[in-house]
């Protein structure tokens, strides 16, 4: 008989598989897209994960009904990107009620019983609003900038925080936010505000956008306005995913603040860990570059995403 095959006995003892059920925000974004390649390529049979996933199209009903069926299938571990901070409390209990515990990955919750969670692995989103905007203030300010914000999904925390970091950091300058609309992360809806605020002012300085998707759409809509992006108007994203930084590179986005979205494996050692009993942090800081062009077309060769 081949070895595998007498008395059961399997050697030395496999790890046990680790069944996690992942509730993702959707597909809105370069960013997003990235993020999940890393969850998916990280959390695979080899590594000892047996993932359900599921993408709630950028709806909080969808990713609770989500999170309920992974209950229901009793996973081991339960992780997911919240879309917005609130309204996570009663399906958080129910996953503690059921011993099933939760992960966070790139984006918070409000709840303040953070025994409803075991960690939470993301950036530190103010600090990329306020690195963003102390660029802003070091290039531009003593001009008297006029500056419009294409604002993340309403609700989400990557969307509070980069506006609140930016705002902390350009006070006491002389730019001054004249407009800010949410562009819910995607390229469409960063194009229609944008086409929204060039008509509604001729003299627009400066856009910040919470994402390099919005930012690439209000490139569309600057230049079938005849203006040159990243001159006439300069351009600060946040994300510097692939096609964020190639229109860093070509000029027409003056500074990107990177978030870093290769959160897979932090996951996968914080759910082994978790499930083997051992402590885990309750926040884990991802970290962040920042780019202007020139350092975009240094970067552009190497960049994973
Ligand atoms: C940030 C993430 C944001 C990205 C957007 O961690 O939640 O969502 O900045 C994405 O591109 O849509």
């Amino acid at each position: 008989t081949d070895a595998g095959s007498d008395s059961g006995d399997t050697g030395s003892a496999a790890e046990e598989t680790i069944s996690i059920g992942f509730s993702q925000v959707g597909a809105e974004s370069g960013w997003r897209a990235a993020n999940t390649k890393s969850i998916q390529d990280t959390l695979t049979q080899e590594n000892g994960f047996d993932l359900s996933f599921s993408d709630a199209q950028q709806k909080q009903e969808n990713q609770i009904q989500a999170l309920r069926s992974y209950i229901q299938q009793g996973v081991d571990v339960l992780a997911f990107s919240p879309v917005v901070e609130t309204g996570w409390d009663a399906v958080l209990e129910e996953a503690k009620a059921a011993d099933i515990p939760v992960i966070l990955t790139d984006r918070a919750v409000d709840s303040d019983d953070d025994s409803l969670y075991e960690s939470f692995i993301g950036s530190d989103f103010v600090l990329e609003g306020e690195t963003a905007g102390e660029w802003a203030v070091e290039q531009y300010d003593g001009e008297g900038y006029q500056v419009v914000e294409l604002q993340g999904t309403t609700g989400a925390a990557p969307a509070i925080d980069r506006k609140a970091g930016f705002e902390t950091a350009i006070e006491g300058s002389d730019l001054e936010i004249i407009d800010s609309q949410t562009g819910n992360f995607t390229r469409t809806e960063g194009k229609q505000v944008m086409e929204g605020f060039l008509q509604k002012y001729d003299d627009i300085d400066l856009v910040y956008a919470h994402n390099d998707d919005m930012g690439l759409g209000a490139i569309e809509a600057i230049e079938a306005a005849g203006m040159v992006p990243g001159e006439d108007i300069k351009i600060i994203t946040v994300d510097a995913v692939k096609d964020g930084m190639q229109a860093l590179a070509d000029g027409k986005i003056n500074y990107i603040v990177e978030c870093n979205p290769l959160l897979g494996p932090d996951l996968a050692d914080v759910a082994k860990k978790v499930i083997a009993g051992e402590a885990v942090e309750k926040r884990i800081v991802v970290k962040d570059k920042a780019f202007d062009q020139e350092a975009a077309v240094e970067a552009l060769p190497s960049r994973e995403y």
